[in-house]
C-alpha cells in the first residue's frame, strides 16, 4: 500500500530522477525531511559518489548536508529505478542540436517512461526541469501510452490511479539549499486535484508559500521568470554599450537612476551565462517566434555584449603593447565555481589566443584552466601574482575577493572593469592614458 502523501506521521519513498544542480540538492532536502529518498542516474560515477556521502558538484553547504543523509541512511542513489510514491524528475532540457534555439525534451522523455516502468496507483509524478509549455501533458501522454493498466488525470472521467504536476525550481547557484526551502513554490497540476496532491509532498519541506495552478501556467511562469530577468539585464548591458560610447561611467548612471522610487536598473556585465537565463527565453521564442521581438532582441543585446568587450580590451591591449595581461575571473557569475556558458571565460579565452603568451587568469574557483585555453601559453595564477607582476586587469567576474584589493595594489594599473567592482579607480594609467572605461 502506498503512503498517504501529506500525512505527517507517514513518510512516502521518493525517487529523484536526475541527480545534478537541482536534483542533488532536491534530493537531499527530501530525505533531511525523514523521506527514503533514491537518487537516480544515469552516470555510475555520479552514483558511487554520492553513496560514498560525496558530492560531484560545489554548492554552499551541499557536501555536509549529503554526508549527512547518506550516513543516515535517507539518501542513495542508483542507476536503476524502484519503486516510490512520489517521482521528482530533475533532468536537463537543453538545445536541440538543430541550431534553431529550439528545445529538447528527450531527458524528459527518457525520464518518464523509466518512471512509467514501476508506477503504481496512488503515486505522484512531479516535472521540475525547465520545460516548454505542454511538456507536462505530453509527458502524461506517454506514461498512459506505456501503462494502459493505469487511470492517468484529464483521460478519464473516473478518480485517475495517478497525480501528474509541474513544481519548477527557482533556486540561485550559491544558495541553492537556502532557497530550495524558503522559496514560493508555483505548483501546477494537470488537474487541480494533481495540484493537491503534489503541494502536499511540498509542504513537507518548503517553508515558502506554495501555490496551485494548472500545469502549463506553471511551465510558463518558469520561463517568463528568466525571460525577465534577461530582457532588464539586456536593458543594463546596451546602456552601459550608449554610455562606453558617450563617454559616461554607466555606473553613476545607473545608482543615480535607481534613486527614483519606481526605477530598479540591474549591473551590466560581460554578457549573461549559466544555462537558465541565456536559454530559457529561447523557449518562449521557439512556441510563438512571431510574437517575441523583445525577447528576441534581448539575448542579442546579452550576447553582443561579449563581442563589445573582446573589441574594447583589444583596443586597451593593442595601446599597451608591452602590458602583462591578468583576466580576472572564469565563472559565469561571482562566488561560484560553475564556469558553463560564461561569458568571462569566453571573453578570457578569445583574449589569451589573440594575445597567446601574455594572458594570465585569476580565478579562484578553478583548479585549473579550461580545455580552450590549451596552447594559448595562459597560465592560471592567484591574486597576488597578477597584482604584482601585471600591468593590465581586465575585471570579468565580481567575485568578493576581487573587490577587497584596495586602491593602493590598482593604482597605476590599467584597468578594464566589465562588472563595476572598482568605482575608486583613477581614470589615468602610468602614462597617462584615460583607461577606466565604462564598460
Ligand atoms: N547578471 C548580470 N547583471 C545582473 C544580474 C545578473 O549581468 O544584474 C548575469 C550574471 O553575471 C550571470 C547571469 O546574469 O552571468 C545569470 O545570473 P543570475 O544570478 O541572474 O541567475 P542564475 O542563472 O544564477 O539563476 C537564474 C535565477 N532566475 C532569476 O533570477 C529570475 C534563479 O532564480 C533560477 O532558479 C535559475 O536562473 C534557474 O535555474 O532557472
Amino acid at each position: 500500500m502506498s503512503a498517504k502523501i501529506g500525512n505527517g506521521d507517514v513518510k512516502p519513498q521518493v525517487c529523484v530522477v536526475g541527480l545534478g544542480y537541482i536534483g542533488l540538492p532536491t534530493a537531499a532536502i527530501i530525505a533531511r525531511s525523514g523521506s527514503p529518498v533514491l537518487g537516480l542516474d544515469v552516470t555510475q560515477s555520479v552514483v558511487d559518489t554520492i553513496n560514498r556521502g560525496e558530492i560531484h558538484i560545489e554548492e554552499v553547504d551541499l557536501d555536509g548536508l549529503v554526508q549527512g543523509v547518506v550516513q543516515r541512511g535517507l539518501l542513495r542513489a542508483s542507476t536503476q529505478i524502484e519503486p516510490a510514491d512520489v517521482f521528482v524528475i530533475a533532468v536537463p532540457t537543453p538545445f536541440a542540436k538543430d541550431g534553431h534555439h529550439t528545445p529538447d525534451v528527450s531527458y524528459v522523455q527518457a525520464a518518464a517512461s523509466e518512471v512509467a516502468g514501476v508506477l503504481k496507483a496512488g503515486d505522484v509524478v512531479i516535472l521540475e526541469s525547465t520545460s516548454p509549455v505542454g511538456t507536462t501533458e505530453m509527458m502524461r501522454d506517454l506514461m498512459a501510452g506505456l501503462r494502459p493498466d493505469l487511470k492517468f488525470p484529464g483521460l478519464t472521467r473516473e478518480t485517475p490511479d495517478v497525480s501528474i504536476a509541474y513544481c519548477p525550481e527557482r533556486v540561485l547557484p550559491g544558495r541553492i539549499l537556502e532557497e530550495l526551502t524558503n522559496n514560493d513554490r508555483s505548483i501546477g497540476g494537470i488537474t487541480p486535484r494533481c495540484a493537491r496532491k503534489a503541494l502536499a509532498f511540498y509542504k513537507r519541506f518548503v517553508r515558502g508559500t506554495c501555490v496551485t495552478t494548472d500545469a502549463r501556467s506553471a511551465e510558463m511562469t518558469k520561463l517568463v521568470e528568466n525571460a525577465y530577468r534577461d530582457v532588464n539585464i539586456a536593458f543594463a548591458n546596451e546602456l552601459s554599450i550608449v554610455a562606453d560610447r558617450m563617454g559616461l561611467d554607466v555606473w553613476e548612471v545607473i545608482r543615480l537612476a535607481n534613486r527614483h522610487p519606481r526605477v530598479n536598473i540591474l549591473q551590466p556585465g560581460p554578457g549573461v551565462g549559466g544555462h537558465c537565463i541565456a536559454v530559457d527565453p529561447w523557449f518562449i521564442v521557439a512556441s510563438a517566434p512571431e510574437h517575441t521581438p523583445l525577447i528576441r532582441a534581448a539575448r542579442g543585446v546579452n550576447d553582443q555584449k561579449m563581442h563589445h568587450v573582446i573589441e574594447r580590451v583589444t583596443q586597451l591591449i593593442d595601446a599597451h603593447p608591452e602590458a602583462r595581461i591578468a583576466c580576472l575571473g572564469l565563472a559565469f557569475k561571482a562566488n561560484i565555481d560553475d564556469f558553463r556558458e560564461s561569458p568571462a571565460r569566453f571573453v578570457a579565452a578569445r583574449i589569451a589566443r589573440k594575445y597567446a603568451g601574455r594572458v594570465n587568469i585569476v580565478e579562484p574557483y578553478a583548479q585549473a584552466l579550461p580545455v580552450e585555453f590549451t596552447d594559448t601559453g595562459a597560465s592560471l595564477i592567484d591574486l597576488d601574482d597578477a597584482l604584482e607582476t601585471c600591468d593590465l586587469l581586465v575585471v570579468l567576474v565580481d567575485h568578493d575577493v576581487f573587490k577587497v584589493v584596495p586602491l593602493a595594489e590598482r593604482s597605476g594599473k590599467v584597468v578594464y572593469d566589465t562588472r563595476g567592482i572598482w568605482p575608486d579607480q583613477p581614470d589615468a594609467d602610468t602614462v597617462g592614458t584615460a583607461l577606466r572605461l565604462a564598460s
